[in-house]
């Protein structure tokens, strides 16, 4: 039977390139993002690939209520969700950062994801099958100077995709925690605000992620068999690694 995959964010990166991936494995697709022109220029690609788009904020909890009560027909059955929408915003210190930044951090990477989450679930769980994938990062584990809040969401995300498969473990649900390190789309261009300079900065000199990469992880974590939950994937291009611990030296 033909699968239904919601996608946030599939406006660009990521979620873009997952979009394109399960829309070539026959999937029907639910895609989301604001910026609709790009939606628009997205679902025009696919001739017979059964799409549903939907110009949605996930901060906005109506909005995330109606979209899922609104479902049309063919469309209601969500076997996978991605929770893919997300930012950072700056890499200044703590001290410096931009409070309404972080604002918008914990509103799209913690809030939206939890309001998705709990809007799909109930259906999942009457009809005993779904999956929940989460896009986490290696911020979440690993800290960096300027990752503070971005890491403290992804963070939230390691621990909430580990919960939910506590309150799960009477179902058939699975959940996956996703983890990328370094990876080329939008995402420095959002974190620095529009400097595109600054942004391909990021990515000099090195060979990073693709979202084709991070699309191809979230086909396979769908793709085993139903009784085997890959829990977390930490990927990093070859050319990263974690850091060692710093010391500072008064000397
Ligand atoms: P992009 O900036 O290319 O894509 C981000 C997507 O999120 C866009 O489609 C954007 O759509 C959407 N989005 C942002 N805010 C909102 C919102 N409030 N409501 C709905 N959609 C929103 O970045 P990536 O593809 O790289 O990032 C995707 C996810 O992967 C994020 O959660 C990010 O934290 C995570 N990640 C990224 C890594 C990287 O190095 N690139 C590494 C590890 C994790 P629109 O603007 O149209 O709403
Ligand atoms: C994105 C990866 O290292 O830029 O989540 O924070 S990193």
């Amino acid at each position: 039977m033909q699968k239904t995959i919601c996608i946030t964010g599939a406006t660009s990166g990521f979620g873009k390139a997952c979009a394109e991936r399960f829309a070539q494995e026959g999937w029907r697709l639910i895609v989301t993002g604001r910026r609709t022109d790009r939606l628009k220029e997205l679902t025009e690609q696919w001739r017979d690939v059964p799409v549903h788009a939907v110009e949605l904020d996930v901060r906005d909890l109506a909005a995330v209520e109606a979209m899922v009560r609104d479902l049309p027909a063919g469309f209601q059955n969500v076997d996978v969700l991605v929770n893919n929408a997300g930012l950072a915003l700056g890499l200044q210190g703590a001290h410096q950062a931009d409070l309404q930044d972080w604002e918008t951090m914990i509103d799209t990477n913690i809030k939206g994801l939890c309001y998705l989450t709990r809007c799909l679930l109930p259906a999942m769980v009457a009809r005993n099958q779904g999956h929940i994938i989460n896009i986490g990062s290696i911020a979440g584990t690993y800290p960096y100077p300027g990752g503070n809040v971005y890491g403290a969401t992804k963070a939230f995300v390691k621990q909430f995709s580990r919960n939910l498969l506590t309150d799960l473990i009477h179902t058939k649900i699975r959940v996956t925690n996703i983890e990328p390190g370094l990876s080329e789309s939008e995402f420095s261009i959002v974190r620095f605000h529009g400097d595109k300079d600054k942004a391909d900065a990021v990515y000099r000199g090195t060979e990073p992620l693709t979202p084709t990469d991070i699309a191809e992880i979230v086909h396979w974590v769908t793709s085993v068999p139903p009784h085997v939950n890959i829990c977390t994937v930490e990927v990093m291009p070859v050319c990263q690694s974690c850091g060692p611990l710093a010391i500072h030296r008064e000397v």
